[in-house]
């Protein structure tokens, strides 16, 4: 009788004592210390071994990354099991329950190893081949062993030619050396990232993703902010269209209405700045930065520091002592492969933070450069929050804070201060404003449906919509239907065009660029109100602002610790995103498009795919651009035109007719 008393309060007492460890909440924030210290030791390792493989290709790189990485997902798991131990979901202390939900959300790291490893690998195996991809036989070139690598002769050719033969050839070009040798990795890697995601709960890896923005109907959201904006963009689509016809006189335009993608001065058709000598409503009144920038001998470092001078001119912190020192700023000389696209590291352990870019001496760049110290200001201005709280408040805040700052970097008033404008050019006179406006459209409005669709069409990837021999046409079909672009060249289910954009093989989510596009201008209108700013807000400059500079730093301290609303809240007074202040930023350029395009029909046939109508080619230059093989007996064509095909095509039709008739 004693054995069973002493057993059953034995047992309630076990029950009661791990109860109460169970939510101790100070054996808790214990735990939570010791799990930072250990991630400020395993992170910096990843990091550094990541970039040691971004800085230079090879092979051997690429097995320490694997490794660090492999080593970084065990300490994920451990640390999860370990949250396992409290029972945090019902802690009423929120940071310490904030920081246990975002220390279980371990990602592909819940894959058992095997499985982890495979999707690394084919990620690095996508990511490899885009950043050594190059592209021979250029149209002229007698020498077939000369080939071209993106950043920046590819780069430069989207951005200048007006040659439609050697834009075709690029694009078509970057397309057979990227997408089309992924298309085998990309579905294994869709169908681990869904198995990773089923595992931590989610429906699919979409879902994870918008996790992020812990926003009820998400997707809905995007689509309003979408739609909001669209009768704007079609307004430019439909004025760059008129002039791009014009341009390219006796050239095949679809009669449905969209614009050959190859046409738009960049590889993706995302932004279209490098139209801006053919669009500008002035032509006399150049906004000639780039020439100014090559006159005063602009070096990658003297733009690195008039970006820092605006930073900290707000008040905001300088980049850290070693921070040149360890950035890659350039391309570097000495031939090794690297990865070109932009990035900004963080490598968590409080002081280590770099750039990583290959510059060229341009506006563009300019710009991208205040980009790229925007993400490392806010990690400076988070660096004291626990690990887990290093982040944006969303995604796409994290992009839009250098981008806030270029708002005003840009204006004719600044360009003129840093003497970037001609002496002669009055920064108020209303023509160069138009002006302004029109680049800043190009780079902005154009930017928009490109922003919006990546996603949509992974996100229905993840969903399983998507298959891979539709991977082509479908987002074709996205292209067209939300950019109003089309193919120049024939497409086939066995290319994969997706894959030819930098963050689909880095597998980096795009929502956030559309995100940042909408909110950098809730964000520029509060801190120039901040700022004292009068009169129309795209004549708005911060410069020395230190109430604006306080207000941006307020928020980008919190980090992730708080839900976006929070944060957003903190510079704006709002807690939505919306497009208001975008459009009444770009609202002069609206009026002034209204009336340029006024016999114009606006938009385009929303039937894509297949369906694009066929243009007869002109008598004189055809778009002789190589039409690729296709490479297997089940490839068929998914989009596009060109006007060999259409000629086989209609041949093919006639002799059938003739068949039928002659029998
Ligand atoms: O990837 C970038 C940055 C790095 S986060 C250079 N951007 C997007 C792109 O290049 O496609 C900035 C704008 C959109
Ligand atoms: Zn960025």
């Amino acid at each position: 009788m004693l054995w069973k008393a002493c057993a059953l309060l034995f047992f309630v007492a076990s029950i009661g004592s791990s109860f109460g460890d169970r939510n101790n909440i100070t054996a808790a924030k214990i735990w939570l210390e010791e799990y930072n210290t250990e991630a400020e030791k395993v992170r910096p390792e990843a990091q550094e071994a990541s970039w040691t493989w971004n800085t230079n290709i090879t092979d051997y790189n690429n097995r320490l990354k694997l490794e660090a990485e492999k080593k970084k997902s065990e300490f994920d798991k451990r640390s999860y099991n370990q949250t396992l131990n409290w029972d945090w979901k019902n802690f009423t202390e929120i940071n310490a329950k904030r920081q246990f939900y975002k220390i279980a959300d371990i990602g592909e790291s819940v894959l058992p190893t095997d499985k982890f490893q495979q999707i690394t690998k084919a990620k690095s195996n996508m990511q490899s081949v885009y950043s050594k991809a190059r592209v021979c036989n250029k149209p002229g070139d007698q020498d077939p062993s000369k080939c071209y690598p993106l950043n920046p002769t590819l780069e430069n050719i989207m951005a200048k030619s007006t040659d439609w033969k050697e834009l075709a050839w690029a694009w078509e070009g970057w397309r057979n050396e990227t997408g089309r040798k992924m298309p085998d990795d990309y579905e294994k890697f869709v169908e681990l990232a869904n198995e990773a995601a089923g595992m931590n709960g989610y429906t699919d890896n979409g879902d994870y993703w918008r996790s992020w923005y812990e926003t009820e109907n998400f997707e809905k959201q995007m689509e309003e902010l979408f739609i909001g904006l669209k009768d704007l963009y079609k307004l430019l689509h439909a004025y760059a269209r008129k002039k791009l016809k014009e341009r390219f006189v006796g050239h095949p335009f679809p009669d449905s209405g969209q614009i050959p993608a190859h046409l738009l001065g960049n590889m993706w058709a995302q932004s279209w700045g490098n139209l801006f000598t053919l669009l500008a409503p002035y032509p006399g009144k150049p906004l000639d930065v780039t020439e100014m920038m090559r006159e005063q001998n602009y070096t990658t470092r003297k733009m690195f520091d008039l970006s820092e001078k605006f930073f900290t001119d707000l008040g905001l912190d300088p980049m850290p002592p070693k921070f040149y020192n360890d950035s890659m700023l350039d391309k570097p000389e000495d031939g090794r492969d690297v990865v070109c696209h932009a990035s900004a590291w963080d490598f968590y352990n409080r002081k280590d933070f770099r750039i990583k870019q290959c510059t060229q001496v341009t506006m563009d760049w300019l710009i991208t450069t205040h980009h790229e110290m925007g993400h490392v200001q806010y990690f400076l201005q988070y660096k004291d929050q626990p690990v887990v709280f290093r982040r944006g408040a969303n995604p796409g805040f994290h992009e839009a804070i250098g981008d806030v700052l270029a708002l005003s970097v840009s204006t004719p008033k600044h360009l003129k201060k840093i003497n970037l404008l001609r002496p002669n050019q009055n920064p108020d006179d209303e023509e160069l404003q138009l002006n302004f406006l029109m680049n800043q459209a190009l780079k902005k409005i154009a930017f928009i449906p490109f922003g919006y669709l990546i996603d949509q069409w992974r996100w229905k990837v993840f969903k399983g919509e998507t298959k891979k021999d539709e991977y082509n046409e479908d987002w074709w079909n996205l292209r067209c239907k939300h950019q109003g672009v089309s193919p120049p060249v024939q497409r086939f289910n066995t290319d994969f065009d997706a894959g030819s954009k930098f963050h689909v093989p880095n597998n980096t989510p795009y929502i956030r660029y559309f995100v940042s596009y909408v909110i950098q201008f809730q964000f520029h209108k509060a801190l120039c109100k901040e700022a004292g700013h009068n009169g129309p807000l795209h004549k708005c400059d911060i410069d020395q602002s230190t109430e604006a500079g306080n207000k941006l730093a307020a928020m980008m301290k919190l980090g992730s610790s708080k839900e976006w609303p929070d944060a957003m809240e903190a510079i704006t007074g709002q807690r939505k995103m919306n497009v208001s202040d975008l459009i009444e930023y770009f609202a002069p350029l609206e009026d002034w498009l209204k009336k340029e395009v006024k016999n114009e029909t606006l938009g385009w046939d929303d039937q894509c795919g297949r369906n694009f109508t066929i243009p007869t080619p002109p008598p004189t230059s055809p778009p002789t651009t190589p039409t690729p093989t296709p490479q297997s007996s089940t490839v068929k064509p998914t989009s596009g035109f060109d006007s060999i095909h259409n000629n086989k095509t209609f041949i093919g039709i006639f002799i059938a007719i003739l068949a039928i008739f002659v029998r």
